[in-house]
């Protein structure tokens, strides 16, 4: 049934992997022969003992796959952060991040799981509306060399989801060992607004990450949340991008296990935000800054014509004070691009038939209970709108994510006391801060069966700050 046959291969050759070739292209002739992995322990790394300007690397891009007949191993594996010797980590088919999976609303995807890791594990559709056989749920985790087969139908609106491990007690080392991957979806309403596409979309994944001296992804979590030491995007440390003069679409996902980032453009020069979490927002909106929470997403067009060729435009984090990407204009093009004045419809949701409150407190708790896996903690009907309200009594934030459907955030009161641009239209993730009320409302026309609500800071998730409840 599933015809790919590249996985194990991958995850024992290092001339296999994606990161192999890259290094095979860049490093001819240079430090000699890098093996498998666990050869990384000699001295530190340039830019492990010494993070920050100095060298830059190229992006890396994970390729993209089908979710059609797709066999996705978790297992060890290596790859090259930029420097050109491979580091241990965790990875989806031998690459980190895992390959982008992309498909159409209608396809069908079938996807069988293997566990090549020594822990339990399952993986999620972080954003993918499924029927709770589907949905990744840690009930369903299966042990070392176990798997688990998927198969459900796309059927929802364009947008940027992602995959993620997500079984009990173990998705924070999980995830932040490597195990992550973004899943585009695309649809004929998006196909007719003519966005860059091709080279010029490109998916970027924003997270923190620690080192250990021989190079290798660490976890070593914090009751308040891993606080990683480096950023990486799509794992690559210190990157850049040589860019065209045109427009570009990226598809960011905040894949921290902790981090908030306070992203701009070093020179300036605003984003045209045009979808997050759950599609394409109404109307595009030009923002300088972003405040993404982990598991958010943002749909972003920078525009780099005018530009002249040799200009360097940085991707910055204003809370590390961190350089993320470099762009490097690199190439004068003359591609015809419009931003469209009107992206897409939003059904505003009203008049919820009910108000539920939900309090995030300490590091391990809603409404006062630690997660149980086999306790269902409230029953919603199907098809009814309601109000949830997300309130906390501190340790945020608190970045309170809903499986099952997307929500629209109504309104934020105490604390930022506003609604951002980038929390409009269809989410399934919103920040909670301290002294903050977040309103939103949500309806589950999808499926019934058992959903998860919880704290995607995963060292809480972990800890307990998750709650089953079944549509009914
Ligand atoms: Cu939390």
């Amino acid at each position: 049934m599933h015809p790919e046959a590249d996985i194990s291969q991958d995850n024992n050759d290092p001339r296999l992997t994606r990161r192999g070739f890259m290094r095979a292209a860049v490093s001819v002739g240079v430090v000699g022969a890098v093996g498998a992995a666990g050869v990384s322990a000699g001295a530190p790394r340039a830019w492990a003992a010494r993070p920050g300007p100095g060298s830059r690397y190229p992006l890396f891009l994970p390729g993209e796959r089908s979710p059609a007949g797709l066999v996705l191993t978790e297992a060890p594996g290596t790859a090259d952060l930029g420097g050109g010797s491979m580091s241990n980590v965790w990875a989806y088919n031998g690459s980190f991040p895992g390959p982008t999976l992309r498909a159409r609303s209608g396809d069908r995807a079938t996807i069988q799981l293997v566990n090549g890791l020594q822990q339990e594990t399952i993986t999620h559709w972080h954003g993918m509306l499924v029927d709770d056989a589907n949905d990744g749920h840690p009930r369903f985790a299966v042990p070392p060399g176990g798997s688990y087969s998927y198969a459900f139908t796309i059927n929802q609106r364009a947008c940027l989801n992602w995959y993620h491990p997500h079984p009990h007690m173990l998705t924070g080392e999980q995830v932040n060992l490597g195990l992550a991957g973004a899943f585009i979806v695309n649809d004929t309403q998006e196909d007719g607004l003519g966005l860059p596409a091709g080279a010029y979309e490109v998916p970027l994944i924003v997270r923190d990450a620690t080192l250990d001296r021989g190079g290798n992804l660490d976890y070593q979590p914090r009751n308040g949340g891993f606080d990683g030491k480096i950023p990486l995007v799509n794992g690559t440390v210190n990157p850049y991008l040589n860019v065209d003069t045109a427009l570009y679409r990226f598809r960011l996902l905040n894949g921290a296990n902790a981090r908030i980032f306070g992203l701009v453009l070093g020179n300036g020069a605003p984003f045209t935000l045009i979808g997050n979490d759950g599609g394409l927002l109404a109307a595009p909106v030009s923002l300088t800054r972003i405040d993404l929470a982990p598991a958010e997403r943002l749909d972003l067009l920078v525009d780099f014509r005018g530009m002249p060729v040799g200009t360097r435009v940085m991707l910055r984090d204003l809370r590390a004070g961190w350089d993320l990407l470099e762009f490097r204009v690199t190439r004068q093009v003359n591609v015809p691009a419009t931003i469209p004045a009107t992206l897409s419809t939003i059904q505003p949701l009203s008049n919820p038939a009910t108000t539920r409150t939900f309090s995030f407190d300490g590091m391990s708790r809603i409404n006062g209970r630690v997660y149980d896996l086999n306790r269902i903690d409230f029953e919603v009907p199907f098809g009814q709108t309601e109000r949830w309200r997300f309130t906390t009594k501190g340790n945020a934030p608190h970045p309170v994510h809903v499986h099952g459907a997307s929500f629209q955030v109504q309104s934020r009161t105490g604390g930022r006391g506003t609604v951002y641009p980038w929390e409009q239209g269809w989410k399934d993730t919103v920040l909670l801060e301290d002294g903050e009320t977040v309103d939103i409302l949500i309806r589950f026309a999808a499926f019934p069966g058992i959903y998860l609500i919880h704290c995607h800071k995963l060292e809480h998730e972990d800890m307990g700050m998750m709650a089953n409840f079944k549509v009914v």
